[in-house]
């Protein structure tokens, strides 16, 4: 088991060997299986649950990281289903493989929302689903790379997110439904950096040593893996953003990754909002009040795109949409 696991159970043994409080028993218990620490985006979506889903809202929140581990992510849901939690919240690290666990929640009779990616369930497994459309991110990106390069070639290196995760899978299938209808443009390679930036930096650092002065197009499936291969690249003396050789597309748009496309070092950005607890906060009260809720609850992004570029598929950057970025 899971060290981390083991740390909130035993807090919760000890919260059940005293006496509860009147107003800690009307606490509405929830568990989130949070996917881990990767990234930005990940960081600012704990915190987001963290404020939501707090004692003055009513409000007892057992967080779990789960560190990347899809094992470990498995035996949190367990642990919440034993603990007998009100509702359980679930951000799938892998997107395979949840029939079993889903079943035993729901033969506990306890109600599970899906956050943030998708899984590979029948939508009857679950109660509500709450996330973005990632496929869509990456068609956006392939758009908006067909519009930049306007039929000029393009020889394309991408950096994935996490094997199994459905925010890479659909960023990849997103953008190769772009990628189909440009025979000009040739994917030279494509390998996981697990949506961290050591992940981006290292897959970035091995590209270079096999395609260097080959290609002009980089896609991190998400700002960390950017930073990261954006020092790999000034390692080697690559120049990329609009004043250089390369074209670099990034996702999330989280704060930093915004300053680095107002700076004009990534070229495009595309919005993934992590923002998304006080929708799921909405659900469990409709729930909560027995009246109908939405299954399915899409949280909206845009793009961005680097000053002096114009663009139908991203918002050009400035300095007051930086400044209106909170993560
Ligand atoms: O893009 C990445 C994070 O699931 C959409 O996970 C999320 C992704 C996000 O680690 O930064």
């Amino acid at each position: 088991m899971n060290k981390k696991v083991l740390g909130v159970l035993a807090c919760t043994a000890v919260a059940a060997s005293m006496v509860a409080s009147a107003s800690a028993e009307d606490l509405i218990t929830v568990g989130y299986a949070q996917v881990g620490h990767e990234s930005d985006w990940r960081t600012a979506n704990t915190k987001n649950y963290e404020d939501v889903f707090s004692a003055e809202n009513g409000y007892e929140l057992s967080l779990i990281d789960c560190d990347n581990d899809n094992a470990a992510q498995l035996e949190a849901v367990r642990n919440f289903i034993t603990q007998g939690l009100d509702y359980i919240i679930i951000a799938p690290i892998q997107s395979a493989g949840w029939d079993t666990v889903l079943q035993e929640a729901q033969d506990a009779g306890i109600p599970v929302i899906i956050a943030d990616r998708e899984i590979e369930a029948d939508a009857s497994m679950y109660d509500a689903w709450v996330g973005t459309n990632t496929k869509n991110e990456g068609i956006t990106a392939g758009n908006w790379l067909a519009e930049q390069l306007d039929g000029a070639e393009a020889k394309i290196l991408q950096i994935e997110g996490s094997v199994g995760a459905s925010a890479a899978i659909g960023r990849t299938d997103g953008f190769a439904e772009v990628m189909a209808d440009h025979s000009e443009w040739e994917m030279l390679d494509s390998q996981s950096g697990d949506f961290t930036q050591d992940g981006g930096q290292s897959v970035m650092e091995s590209f270079i040593k096999s395609y260097e002065g080959q290609f002009n197009v980089v896609i991190c499936q998400n700002d960390n893996e950017a930073y990261g291969a954006m020092d790999a690249m000034d390692a080697a003396g690559i120049t990329y953003g609009v004043d250089g050789d390369v074209i670099l597309i990034s996702y999330d748009a989280t704060h930093d990754g915004l300053q680095y496309t107002l700076d004009g070092k990534i070229n495009c950005n595309v919005e993934c909002n992590p923002i998304q607890a006080e929708t799921v906060k909405g659900v469990i009260e409709k729930m909560e009040a027995g009246e109908e809720y939405e299954a399915t609850t899409l949280v909206e992004d845009q793009a961005f795109c680097a000053p002096g570029i114009e663009s139908e598929y991203a918002t050009t950057m400035t300095d007051e949409i930086l400044a209106g970025r909170a993560y």
